[in-house]
């Protein structure tokens, strides 16, 4: 065998099999942004069979051009934890006890590898175009890659079944939103429908970020911003603790749906 044919055939082996072991999941994920990262890893340290699906070539959501493309963030001392356990550095803001700044890319690459290297497995340039839903369950997603949806090309796609779904798509809330367009299903918040971010108020919308991660219909959870979009909280612009706790959160929540 020429080494041409050795490489090509030893990228299409492995990443079959890494396919073909994931096409049945416990909690499959949707969007590789740092709430579902932070899910992503806890999950998998718990031995949890998790697969995250990104639309993106590069996963880490939002995180790597921090604010207006300055690529520093801020953290508060609260989701500090979160940052050791990934080994992210972080410096103290000093006009502002309890609050941090860190390098964004630092965190976005952090975030990723603590992922993966936990066991959690990403799909990159995959796109989540639907869900999959046996009668009032959901089982699952139905994806296709990026290429294939953005060229609007006229081909069918896969699926994934999994136990639940994690929808981490942040300010669209897309998988939530296609269980309510689609399945027609009333969600656990007061109208039954998403209620839609609102604009900016840093405090409250870090805060309702880990509130409004919830389970928003049996075996459907959202984290992130997605979550903060279903229950209307406020948005908060480049500070990324509640996303971190939020992930914290939905593995937590998830776990004990596993379990159940
Ligand atoms: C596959 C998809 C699909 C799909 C979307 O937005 P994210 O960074 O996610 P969060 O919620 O963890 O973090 C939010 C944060 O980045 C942010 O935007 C903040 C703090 N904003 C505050 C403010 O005031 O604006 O990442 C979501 C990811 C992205 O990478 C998408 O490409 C991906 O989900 N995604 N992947 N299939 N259908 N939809």
């Amino acid at each position: 065998m020429s080494i041409e044919s050795i490489i090509s055939s030893a990228i299409v082996r492995q990443f079959s099999d890494k396919l073909l072991n994931h096409l049945e999941v416990d909690v499959a994920i949707v969007g590789g942004g740092p709430s579902a990262l932070v899910a992503a890893r806890d999950l998998a340290l718990k031995g949890v069979k998790v697969a995250i699906f990104e639309r993106k070539l590069a996963p880490g959501g939002g995180t790597w051009g921090g604010g207006m493309l300055f690529n520093e963030v801020v953290v508060q001392t609260e989701a500090l934890p979160i940052l050791d356990d990934f080994g992210i550095r972080y410096l103290p803001i000093p006009e502002a006890e309890g609050y941090f700044t860190l390098d964004s890319v630092e965190m976005a690459s952090a975030l990723i590898y603590g992922a993966v290297h936990a066991g959690a497995k990403i799909f990159n340039s995959v796109s989540v175009e639907d869900i999959v839903f046996k009668g009032e369950n959901v089982g699952g997603l139905v994806i296709n890659w990026t290429p294939v949806e953005r060229l609007g090309m006229h081909v069918d796609p896969l699926t994934v079944t999994s136990k639940c779904v994690l929808d981490g798509t942040g300010h669209p809330s897309e998988v939530v939103r296609m269980v309510v367009n689609k399945a027609k299903v009333k969600l656990n918040t007061p109208t039954g429908d998403i209620l839609g971010e609102r604009p900016m108020w840093v405090d409250s919308g870090e805060a309702s970020t880990v509130l409004n991660t919830l389970e928003y219909y049996p075996g459907l959870f959202a984290c992130g911003m997605s979550a903060n979009n279903c229950m209307g909280g406020y948005r908060m612009g480049p500070i990324f603790g509640g996303m971190l706790m939020s992930g914290r959160k939905a593995a937590g929540l998830i776990e004990t749906f596993l379990n159940k």
